[in-house]
């Protein structure tokens, strides 16, 4: 059964909309620890972060009970502080529920049905007992909605052009579009130094850049492709330098990010080692026979 912990819920009255729970400032010093850990409640102003420091409940749930039913109506928006859950749902045409998402402490859950004011699309289990904090739908809607859902529209028709994301489902998609950190560059300006350590890595949504390895041009990349896997997939320094060749918008994700997000693709992106095995045998190409891009 869930269980509130905190005693009252009171509402201030300058602000009629503000929900205000108490709780100690230990809590507060944990919800506050929760947002640096989170990517959605990284980027909050001071002011946003107070009111969600100040609205949120804590909830705790024992291992095996249900913290969203698929197809009720959403009330609340949870973070993850302690335990872990799975997500269950049964797929359109689908007959029987199946796992298809594992959350760990510092994940957040159930912004769909606020969203989109629609019932929960799925249901989700705890697996061990559990610490939550929940967020009321309207302080959800007051603060994280525009950005998620501006970010998520925004980044909706790039993501489904990239080629490597084809087999991720849409859902999929929308929670990396959540963590993309779009960077800019100018002509001829490194993005990746050969040699460096390497925690990123990144799509081109504008423009095009090449890759160098000892001086020569390993692979020419355009809108949709990607680069800087390496390092990632095999913790070793970048083995190449990526310039940009035009202006370049290029979004990148952190390496705890890629693990989480794309974990899954991680045979696509080892088969693409064929490719750069070719474009080294070719050794010293020019740059129009460059391999392109994306697999
Ligand atoms: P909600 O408010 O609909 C259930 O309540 C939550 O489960 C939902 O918000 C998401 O936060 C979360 N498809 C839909 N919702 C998901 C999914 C998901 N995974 C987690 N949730 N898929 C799984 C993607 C790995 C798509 C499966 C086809």
């Amino acid at each position: 059964r869930r269980t509130g912990v905190s005693s009252s819920v009171k509402t201030v009255t300058e602000k009629a909309e503000t929900k205000v729970v108490d709780k100690s400032e230990d809590a507060k010093k944990r919800i506050r620890n929760f947002f640096s850990k989170n990517y959605l409640l990284q980027h909050l102003d001071q002011e946003q972060s107070q009111r969600i420091v100040e609205a949120v409940e804590e909830v705790h749930f024992n291992e095996g009970d249900v913290i969203i039913h698929q197809g009720e109506p959403g009330e609340f928006f949870y973070l993850l502080e302690q335990g872990a859950a799975e997500v269950w749902m049964t797929k359109p045409g689908g007959k029987k529920p199946e796992v298809v998402k594992q959350y760990s402490s510092g994940d957040t859950f159930g912004e769909l049905a606020l969203l989109y004011n629609a019932p929960r699309a799925a249901t989700v289990k705890a697996t061990t007992d559990c610490v939550l904090w929940a967020m009321d739908r309207s302080t959800f809607r007051a603060i994280l909605m525009t950005t998620t859902h501006e970010k998520r529209n925004l980044y909706e028709k790039f993501l489904s052009d990239v080629p490597l994301l084809k087999t991720l489902d849409k859902y999929e998609r929308s929670s990396i579009a959540d963590v993309l950190e779009p960077e800019y560059f100018s002509p001829q300006q490194t993005i990746i130094a050969e040699g460096a350590k390497g925690d990123k890595f990144y799509m081109i949504e504008e423009g095009e850049a090449e890759a160098r390895s000892q001086g020569k041009v390993m692979m020419r990349y355009k809108r949709g492709d990607y680069f800087g896997e390496l390092a990632l997939l095999n913790d070793a320094p970048r083995a190449a330098t990526v310039t940009a060749l035009t202006k370049c918008k290029v979004v990148s994700i952190n390496r705890d990010q890629f693990k989480r997000l794309l974990g899954k693709l991680e045979d696509i992106l080892h088969r693409k080692k064929e490719v750069y095995d070719k474009a080294n045998a070719a050794g010293a190409v020019s740059p129009s026979d460059a391999p392109r891009g994306g697999i």
